[in-house]
């Protein structure tokens, strides 16, 4: 074999080499957690029912010992995403179960319910404008979209509850939760509107704002809102 044969199956094979490396890697980024789909067969004007849990772990796939939400889909599976297409100029009506401990808020200002239908959110039925998060079992997460002005402090359940949650999610109904619900209005502008919790929930990362806090599907999401 001449030197520029052996030269030319070298530079191929480097060739192929550097695509696979270059394949792997973009399928890796582009991978992302399903979407559910509430906007399909929506009637104008009627508003949307969306229910989503909040878990100290997640118990299972890459990360079974993060923190995260999960989404119910309209056929009553749950899934392990937050990722949503909503119909826009639309009432969202969110029940929230809560399964997880909380604590103080670094940011007191988290503890205020902003941007919900009446500026409050319900906790086990009784209606809540702000969570005191250095008094009870503190604050678990916040469900926010900061380009909406929404903001909802989760209070957190008691840690050292017997039924505390300690399954792979979702979390059954049995173990302590808390029942939060509140309502918001999707904008009429169809995008894409980045959701996330700002109790930096990530144990175990720097000033807990890495893991789950970085990461779609676990505690930040989109909300794809649709025409
Ligand atoms: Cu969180």
């Amino acid at each position: 074999m001449t030197r520029s044969a052996r030269l030319g199956i070298f530079s191929s094979l480097f060739a192929v080499a550097i695509g696979l490396v270059v394949f792997v890697s973009m399928a890796f980024l582009r991978s992302e957690p399903p979407t559910v789909d509430f906007a399909t067969g929506h009637a104008a004007g009627q508003p949307v029912d969306m229910t989503l849990q909040t878990v100290g772990a997640v118990g299972y796939g890459a990360h079974p010992t993060w923190v995260s939400y999960l989404t119910r889909a309209p056929d009553g599976q749950w899934s392990h995403t937050t990722l949503w297409d909503l119909p826009a100029d639309t009432r969202i009506n969110v029940t929230l179960d809560e399964y997880d401990s909380g604590s103080p808020l670094r940011n007191p200002q988290l503890g205020r319910v902003y941007g919900t239908a009446g500026n409050d959110e319900s906790v086990n039925g009784k209606s809540v404008s702000l969570v005191n998060a250095t008094v009870g079992n503190g604050v678990a997460h916040t469900f926010s979209i900061p380009t909406l002005g929404v903001n909802v402090p989760l209070y957190g359940v008691n840690g050292g509850a017997k039924s505390f949650c300690s399954q792979p999610a979702p979390c059954p109904l049995t173990a302590e939760h808390n029942v939060i619900t509140f309502s918001f209005v999707t904008p009429k502008q169809t995008g894409q509107y980045p959701w996330q919790c700002f109790v930096p929930c990530g144990a175990g990362f720097l000033y807990g704002n890495g893991g789950p806090m970085q990461t779609i599907g676990y505690m930040d999401g989109f909300l794809k809102v649709v025409s």
